[in-house]
């Protein structure tokens, strides 16, 4: 049966997607200018069916953000405080072994880790931080430092990226977060986060990770002063390293939150641009394994449907989230299994616990075990 759409321009994508294409910049464009919801969600969940079929993942994981102290003052941010702010704060390392080991009753396949651009803390403080962790958690998978972290570090610590990225998984890290990525486009990133690595470095950072064997995730920041062509944009850009390296796992459209930014003046973005986010990366992502649909960010609510536009993802159990929540974010901070189990189930779909390299798992009440 031919699908009716409500906008012709969606017919000759429609076209291209069923014969398995790649979509092209002026694609992605009709794509985000397109109010036919309904029409990209169909659309996406072809690809994503094709894919994954019926299956939504999620893990057990928990955050950990180790300093909020950081030097970038990005007006995007909300987390981030001067050393000398009332409410900045910087764990000891004993502080995040301990913190990584309590708050949920189940055990954690991985741990991500992010925080600020702490203008004390060194690189040597960090890798101890990470081996520490290892050595307690060894069966823990290490997903730590964004992009802009891994920047930072090197500088301070005279290394080049490569040699920065070694220490790193020698002390233990085992894949990146995606984090940082923003939006690529130079004019964007002048006004929402000036001191930050800009788009070509964080692209070469992730280039140089995945050829060391560390895979990766990657996110786009939308909803504040971008354009729908830096959207795409930014999308092709991914999809153009993908092609190259294979070494991104997992695309996470983040809708920009402004509530205790110095951009509060903005609007928060509606469900109706966070699906189309979903839709158009699963669509123009063609090279990506997973979309995820991160519950904190969109609302567990939003994150379920987006489960039938294109995401094959919710993320994890998380226990306690602050960059969100900095930024006005009212949904709770931590969703348990049950909970995650009845989003995905009540969606239609079929639930698998996986590990950070998306291989299943299998767990009883306090330990876990990966399907290789
Ligand atoms: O890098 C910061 C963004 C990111 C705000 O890799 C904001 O699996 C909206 O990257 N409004 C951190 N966004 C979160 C992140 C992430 C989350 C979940 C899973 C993964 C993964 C990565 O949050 C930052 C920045 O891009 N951010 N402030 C804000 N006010």
């Amino acid at each position: 049966m031919t699908p009716h759409f409500d906008d012709p321009k969606l017919r000759p994508i429609a076209d291209k997607v069923t014969a398995e294409q790649r979509l092209s910049f002026d694609d992605g464009l009709a794509l985000y200018r397109s109010h036919d919801l309904l029409g990209l969600g169909y659309l996406a969940n072809i690809v994503r069916e094709r894919l994954h079929g019926d299956t939504t993942y999620y893990n057990v994981n928990r955050h950990i953000n180790p300093t909020n102290v950081c030097v970038a003052a990005c007006k995007l941010c909300a987390f981030g405080r001067q050393k000398r702010h009332p409410a900045a704060y910087q764990m000891s390392l004993e502080d995040v072994w301990k913190r990584a080991g309590e708050g949920y009753t189940e055990a954690v396949s991985e741990f991500h880790i992010v925080g600020g651009l702490h203008p004390e803390l060194d690189f040597e403080w960090y890798c101890q931080m990470i081996a520490g962790l290892k050595e307690r958690f060894p069966k823990v998978h290490i997903k730590a430092l964004t992009m802009v972290e891994v920047g930072y570090l090197a500088r301070r610590g005279k290394l080049t990226i490569e040699e920065c990225l070694r220490r790193m998984k020698e002390s233990g890290v085992d894949s990146l977060p995606g984090g940082g990525a923003e939006i690529f486009s130079e004019r964007v990133r002048r006004i929402i986060c000036d001191h930050k690595i800009d788009g070509n470095e964080w692209i070469d950072t992730a280039r140089i990770a995945h050829k060391l064997g560390l895979k990766s995730n990657a996110t786009m920041l939308y909803g504040h002063v971008e354009t729908e062509e830096d959207r795409v944009d930014h999308l092709v850009r991914l999809r153009e390293l993908q092609d190259e390296t294979g070494g991104f796992q997992t695309f996470i459209p983040l809708a920009f939150h402004p509530e205790n930014t110095p951009m509060h003046h903005l609007r928060t973005t509606t469900g109706f641009d966070d699906l189309k986010n979903i839709a158009v990366s699963r669509l123009m992502l063609d090279n990506f394994p997973h979309i995820k649909s991160y519950w904190v960010m969109m609302t567990p609510k939003i994150a379920q449907v987006a489960q039938r536009f294109g995401a094959d993802d919710l993320d994890g159990t998380v226990v306690e989230e602050k960059i969100y929540h900095d930024a006005g974010a009212t949904v709770e901070q931590t969703l348990h299994r049950e909970s995650l189990l009845r989003l995905i189930r009540e969606a239609g779909r079929t639930p698998v616990e996986r590990d950070t390299l998306y291989r299943p798992v299998v767990r009883d009440e306090t330990s876990f075990t990966v399907l290789v």
